[in-house]
């Protein structure tokens, strides 16, 4: 491709020094709140983004005071897992240094809101003390790389968890800029020692999202990644992956070139050295043919959709020197989180907390953040983070359930999980206003009392312990991957949705729009007839998602 043709970001990736650019520098500046603009971009592949508070724009604005800039630190955290130290360690961060609201995201992991520039270094670096980074957790690099969270059934688990965190550093980008520029450690002397045979100077065309599920569960969504990979396991051993390519849910309203894309199964991998070659060669061939003029158009789905599933598969093949074997057999039978008390085959006790749109804090109905906090710093669990915003304490020992169990009463934590619905508990929403540069509506400050009048109307159609699943997002990128709910609401304005409906409740299909742009007495409205004809007329064990599509209200 021509140089001129290149998007504006493949020119500072190219001459940022390997994701060095300009940041020391717009640190020191203290005139501003922000970093230099082609920092703007370079943050992001060291785990940051920078925001300003959107609800007191105006009111900066009109008073001509500069926006109020903050910046948002994502952690790396592969397969979500976290010691109890490292949490009592984040709880501290994000007392000292942030809003004090710690999120949990729907890729696995946690990110701090409101950080003030000069607190970055430090915050930084006391997760660093933690042994915890924001190495690629954003930018166009391999992402977080997520796994089936739920309590280990069976011994595979680990065996499969292990390879979120191989397939992470596997994929990490070679560049020492994070520990120079966060961690004040010395220049690297040889250059050489950055050379990434995998990333180059331009880095992906785009952000890349791995995810690995181990059916019966889907709670990673996988077909909404770029690349997806699903456990096997045959006679009790696990054999290798099926791999799934060119999954994503953003798109971009009034640009029909744009869409929502699940990810299509090409075949099976097993062996440790062939799986870690294929996903490395899916990347570069992304790496190769991604579209860098337009990045709109950049994510791995286009590049699949560019090449032909077949074209790429053969690409990928080529490189890899072996080829695919047929896809193998599984099932998927659940999407979301098991709350409450698991026991595994070692039996060692899990709970699965309701975390609702991740966020932990303190408020009148739950002492979430307490709880977590007195849970960790008795040492009896571990945290695990779900890609449906939740958190599994777990690898908790017989001996130690009752203590565990104790503080989580004692909080209000376990009243909370079990008192909340269904419908609640399967609802996931972005993070929207106040912090979203890209929001056009409310999300997760607004869905809970949005539920809160939809439950009355499942009560009244007598389907409020039907597990239907709910999401929102503020805008059409799909952070709450609402294109794969039953039914999805997706900011357009203000107070604005679309409404879309079908998804099924496994995450194998798309929904599809059914109202444009509704308010919420639109959206109460649509909702309380499609539940009268819901109750009435479906089949016994027919999902909302299933009844919908086989009435025809919508055609996918
Ligand atoms: Fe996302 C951009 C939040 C998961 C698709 N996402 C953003 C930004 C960073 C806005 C921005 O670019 O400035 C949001 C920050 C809001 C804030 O204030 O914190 C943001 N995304 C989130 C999180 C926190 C939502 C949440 O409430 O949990 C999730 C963090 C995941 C993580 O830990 O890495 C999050 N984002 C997703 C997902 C879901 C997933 O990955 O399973 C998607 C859809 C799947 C996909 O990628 O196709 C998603 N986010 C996007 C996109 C659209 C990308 C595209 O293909 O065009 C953007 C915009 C962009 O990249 O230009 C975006
Ligand atoms: Fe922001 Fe849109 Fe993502 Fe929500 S879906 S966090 S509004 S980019």
């Amino acid at each position: 491709m021509s140089e001129k043709n290149l998007s504006h970001i493949e020119k500072i990736k190219t001459s940022s020094d390997a994701l060095r650019g300009t940041i020391k520098e717009s640190l020191l500046d203290e005139i501003t709140g922000a970093v230099r603009e082609q920092d703007h971009a370079l943050i992001k592949f060291h785990g940051m983004y920078e925001q300003d508070d959107r609800d007191l724009r105006e009111e900066r604005g009109q008073k001509k005071l500069d926006k109020l800039y903050s910046f948002m630190i994502r952690l790396r955290i592969p397969g979500g897992l976290i010691s109890p130290e490292q949490w009592i360690a984040s709880h501290h961060i994000a007392g000292d240094y942030s809003t004090g609201v710690i999120k949990i995201t729907t890729r696995q992991t946690i990110q701090l809101h409101g950080i003030l520039k000069r607190d970055i270094k430090p915050t930084l670096q006391d997760f660093n003390e933690a042994k915890l980074d924001s190495i690629a957790a954003c930018g166009d690099v391999n992402r977080n790389v997520i796994c089936s969270a739920h309590p280990a059934q069976s011994p595979l688990h680990k065996e499969i968890h292990a390879y979120a965190d191989k397939i992470s550093e596997a994929l990490l980008p070679k560049t020492k800029a994070y520990y120079e520029v966060w961690l004040d450690n010395e220049a690297i002397a040889d250059k050489k020692d950055e050379d990434d045979p995998l990333y180059q100077d331009r880095y992906l065309p785009r952000k890349f999202k791995i995810a690995i599920a181990i059916p019966p569960d889907n709670d990673v969504d996988v077909f909404g990644n770029d690349l997806g990979l699903i456990a096997i396991v045959e006679d009790g051993k696990f054999v290798g992956f099926n791999v799934a390519i060119g999954g994503g849910l953003s798109a971009t309203h009034g640009n029909p070139a744009t869409y929502p894309r699940l990810a299509t199964e090409i075949g099976f991998v097993g062996g440790d050295e062939k799986i870690m070659k294929v996903i490395y060669e899916v990347l570069t061939v992304q790496r190769d043919f991604g579209n860098r003029a337009d990045r709109k158009l950049a994510r791995l789905k286009y590049t699949v959709d560019k090449l032909g599933v077949e074209g790429f598969k053969k690409e990928v093949e080529a490189r890899c020197g072996f080829e695919l074997e047929p896809a193998r057999q599984y099932e998927f039978k659940q999407r979301s989180d098991h709350f409450g008390w698991q026991q595994n085959s070692e039996g060692l006790w899990y709970y699965t907390v309701f975390i609702e749109n991740g966020r932990v804090l303190d408020s009148e109905e739950v002492a979430m953040k307490t709880a977590l906090l007195k849970v960790a710093e008795s040492g009896k669990a571990q945290f695990r983070f779900t890609a449906n915003q939740n958190l599994i304490l777990g690898d908790i020992a017989e001996t130690d359930k009752t203590e565990v169990e104790e503080i989580l009463t004692e909080y209000g934590v376990i009243r909370h999980t079990e008192s909340a619905s269904p419908i609640r508990k399967a609802s996931i929403a972005c993070v929207a206003f106040n912090t979203c540069p890209l929001a056009l509506a409310e999300a997760q400050r607004y869905l809970p009392a949005l539920i809160s009048k939809i439950e009355p109307l499942l009560t009244k159609h007598g389907i409020k312990d039907d597990e239907i699943s709910l999401r929102m997002t503020g805008c059409p990128n799909g952070c709450g991957r609402s294109p794969l709910a039953e039914i999805g609401f997706i900011g357009t304005g203000y107070g604005l949705y679309n409404m879309h409906i079908g998804g099924d409740r496994l995450g194998n299909r798309l929904n599809v729009k059914y109202r444009d742009s509704v308010n919420e007495e639109g959206i109460l409205n649509e909702l309380d007839g499609l539940f009268e004809s819901y109750s009435a007329n479906r089949f016994s064990d027919e999902t909302f998602g299933d009844f919908v599509i086989r009435q025809k209200l919508v055609t996918v």
